[in-house]
């Protein structure tokens, strides 16, 4: 399958998913978030596929959130949709892959981008990585399971900071809240990423499997519900807030918030 925005490779049973939007911070579009789905459903189902890595393409982001342009016009009809939809068929997907994914956060983490890393079974980010759910400065909330993973990460008093100030924090900040597994210097991210995957593929493809499913399992009751997001992400759409803090973004000036 050929992708537009995806560049992707296998070497030595490890496939490496490189996000390749570089002009755009790597955001995410609608064409790479189904290019995203697809490419992990394709490689759980490769034999040569043990262990997949997602990461971005350039030196400055891993993914700097949902693309803003592309959600301008949506009303809470098409959000509620499009997270729902979203959720299902790459986050949950990404989850609950029966192969282990590991996030190679390469720079920034932002939005819908940490999402898909919270989504990831392990988190490895390089020292300038910066990390955070900045959605409420532009008038909406987390809309990709943002409220319900951070909390489980790294607890409920911390992700409500992080959600309502929107603030970033850096790469060490992170790892001191459990955020993502470890930090490593830029230049050793790859090596140290694909090290971690040699060690995994080593044990039992079948016992990483129910491994992967029995510790979700634990989360299940927290998650069968992601509805409340869903709604109340939504409902944003219809806000006065979303359209003066998405054309603030692009016109690059701060959002003036009646
Ligand atoms: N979307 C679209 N373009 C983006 C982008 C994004 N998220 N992030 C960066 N870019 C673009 C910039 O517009 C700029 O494009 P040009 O002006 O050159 O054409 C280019 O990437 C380089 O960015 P900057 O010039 O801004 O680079 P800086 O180094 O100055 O700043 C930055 C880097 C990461 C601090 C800044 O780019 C930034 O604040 N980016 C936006 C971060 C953000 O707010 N991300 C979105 C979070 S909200 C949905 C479900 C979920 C979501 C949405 C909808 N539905 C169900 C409908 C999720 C939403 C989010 O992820």
């Amino acid at each position: 399958m050929k992708f537009e925005n995806l560049l992707i490779k296998t070497e030595n049973n490890i496939t490496t998913i490189s996000i390749n939007r570089p002009k755009k911070l790597n955001a995410l579009n609608i064409k790479t978030f189904e290019e995203i789905a697809n490419a992990v459903k394709l490689n759980v189902l490769n034999e040569n596929t043990k262990c997949i890595i997602i990461t971005g393409v350039g030196d400055k982001a891993f993914i700097a959130g949902a693309d803003i342009k592309e959600f301008l016009d949506y009303n809470a009809s098409d959000a509620y949709d499009f997270s729902e939809n979203g959720n299902k068929f790459l986050f949950e997907l990404i989850e609950n892959s029966t192969k282990p994914i590991i996030a190679m956060i390469n720079g920034y983490a932002l939005g819908g981008g940490l999402e898909l890393a919270m989504a990831c079974h392990i988190r490895v980010a390089s020292d300038d990585s910066r990390m955070g759910l900045p959605e409420v400065s532009l008038g909406i909330i987390p809309g990709f399971g943002g409220t319900k993973r951070l909390p489980l990460l790294i607890g409920k008093g911390r992700a409500m900071e992080m959600i309502i100030t929107g603030r970033m924090i850096n790469a060490e900040e992170a790892k001191s809240f459990g955020l993502i597994n470890y930090v490593v210097k830029k230049e050793k991210l790859t090596d140290f990423c694909n090290s971690l995957a040699n060690k995994i593929i080593l044990n039992s493809p079948n016992a990483i499997k129910h491994a992967i499913n029995s510790l979700n399992s634990n989360y299940k009751e927290g998650f069968s519900n992601f509805s409340d997001e869903i709604l109340n992400f939504s409902k944003c759409f219809d806000s006065d807030d979303f359209k003066e803090g998405t054309s603030a973004f692009l016109e690059k000036r701060k959002p003036n918030f009646k």
